[in-house]
């Protein structure tokens, strides 16, 4: 096992435990584990990305590639290279022993001379990768297309001026949604990386609206006609690349679905980066995904507070993650979705094995946020707390408020009467915060016998 594009990590990473000084072991996420009655794999679901892992060599706007990633070489053969490349990714998949993967049609198959050519490319590729899939028994979380690269997207796929891209757009989707249903992918994840605005000089924000809506229904018409039985995801950003992108956010999302009569056929692949970016906490989009039944899946990373732009980092925070993960065990947990790390090394971390450190302290990171997340709901503070605070609207006051048959002018009689007269209630936050805190110190990492 040790052979390969990663020969100094010698085969699958171990747990090691918090004991352990083996920068290559696991500290605390365990798979088999249970938490909460399930094993720890089956809660988080774990992915690696092809983007940002595999088909990236760390060049940014200011320099070159600093990773060593040698199957990323224009001097290769593009079917060599991508051969090379997806041997590269299963390799490190079945060492670091994550269930899932994903990838964008771009980050496997060459791009080719004409699309009929990158549809071949597409089509061996994901036959090697049906092959790798079946020999290591990693699953494909979800699939996606790149509609945001090439330049025929600059002005957006779906939201362009020109129907021709619109058109582009639509195949290429169409074809990595097939692609992704004979891979047996879970989900299907729309990212609008493009869709959105530089200014408004040149944009028709109604028109675009309406692209947009036409292109989700007919991404919901093809999972039907194909049978695919997985989600479709979309997933919020703000901004970047565009100045401003139309899916901002989970809640604009879940309005702009449900204005264009798509509500239910799409939930969200919410990012904790785009979270913040968009100026909330990533708990907050969770509990906003849930709190509307839409709720999909989640890709793993984190922002810089020193920064206002999509750092995508491993997460490496604990406290970031256990609120978004308590409300996803309460909300009775995350499949078909799961938890990939759309994340990127720093451009010095340039050895190949520090994808892996990477990914492992990524792992036990939301492994102990797991941890965490459990222990709230095993002690069941906070829930009862929410219980009590809104239990005024279990009454029978507060039923016949929602029950609808009470009018304004109802109401304002029993004010005035004065048979009601609200008295205020400490909401507590402090006292609320400490819980939070001590099941981050108290959780016990050790293994379960
Ligand atoms: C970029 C997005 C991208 C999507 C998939 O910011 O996070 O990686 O997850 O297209
Ligand atoms: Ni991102
Ligand atoms: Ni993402």
């Amino acid at each position: 096992m040790s052979e390969g594009f990663f020969s100094k990590v010698p085969g699958r990473i171990p747990f090691g435990g918090l004991g352990s000084t083996d920068p290559l072991a696991f500290k605390v996420y365990q798979p088999d584990r249970i938490v909460l009655g399930k094993r720890m794999e089956d809660h988080l679901r774990p992915g690696v990305c092809f983007w940002h892992s595999f088909a990236w060599d760390g060049r940014d706007m200011f320099g070159l590639g600093t990773l060593d990633r040698p199957w990323l070489n224009d001097a290769l053969d593009p079917m060599a290279a991508a051969r090379q490349k997806m041997a590269a990714a299963f390799e490190f998949f079945a060492k670091l022993g994550t269930p899932y993967y994903c990838f964008h049609d771009r980050d496997v198959a060459p791009e080719g001379a004409s699309f009929a050519e990158f549809r071949s490319n597409l089509d061996a590729l994901a036959d090697d990768a049906l092959g790798y899939q079946e020999r290591t028994g990693v699953k494909l979380l979800w699939g996606t297309a790149n509609l945001f690269s090439h330049p025929r997207y600059q002005a957006g796929a779906a939201t362009n001026p020109d129907p021709a891209s619109f058109a582009y757009a639509a195949a290429q989707v169409k074809h990595m949604m097939d692609v992704t249903l004979r891979l047996g992918g879970e989900n299907y994840v729309l990212w609008g990386g493009r869709e959105g605005y530089d200014t408004l000089l040149n944009t028709d924000l109604k028109r675009e609206g309406a692209q947009f809506a036409r292109f989700l229904h007919l991404v919901a018409e093809h999972k039907a006609r194909i049978g695919f039985k997985g989600q479709l995801l979309i997933e919020p950003k703000p901004m970047e690349p565009t100045k401003h992108q139309y899916d901002y956010d989970s809640a604009t999302v879940l309005g702009f679905l449900a204005r264009n009569g798509l509500e239910g056929e799409f939930r969200l692949n919410i990012e904790a980066n785009h979270a913040t970016l968009a100026g909330h906490s990533f708990h907050h989009e969770v509990a906003t995904a849930i709190a509307s039944g839409a709720m999909g899946s989640i890709d793993a990373n984190r922002g810089d507070p020193q920064n206002g732009w999509d750092t995508d980092q491993f997460p490496n925070s604990v406290e970031d993650l256990a609120l978004p993960l308590y409300e996803i065990l309460r909300a009775g947990g995350i499949a078909p979705g799961g938890f990939n790390f759309d994340a990127k090394l720093r451009r010095q971390s340039s050895d190949r094995t520090d994808l892996f450190y990477a990914h492992i302290g990524g792992l036990d990171t939301i492994a102990q946020a797991l941890l965490v997340a459990a222990d709230l709901v095993e002690r069941g503070e906070l829930a009862a707390n929410k219980d009590a605070r809104y239990a005024g609207w279990d009454s029978e006051f507060g039923k016949t408020i929602l029950g609808g048959s009470l009018s304004l002018v109802d109401l304002e009689a029993r004010v005035a009467s004065g048979e009601i007269n609200p008295s205020p209630v400490s909401g507590g936050q402090e006292r609320l915060e400490n819980l939070v805190n001590r099941s981050i110190w108290a959780v016990d990492t050790a293994p379960e016998a």
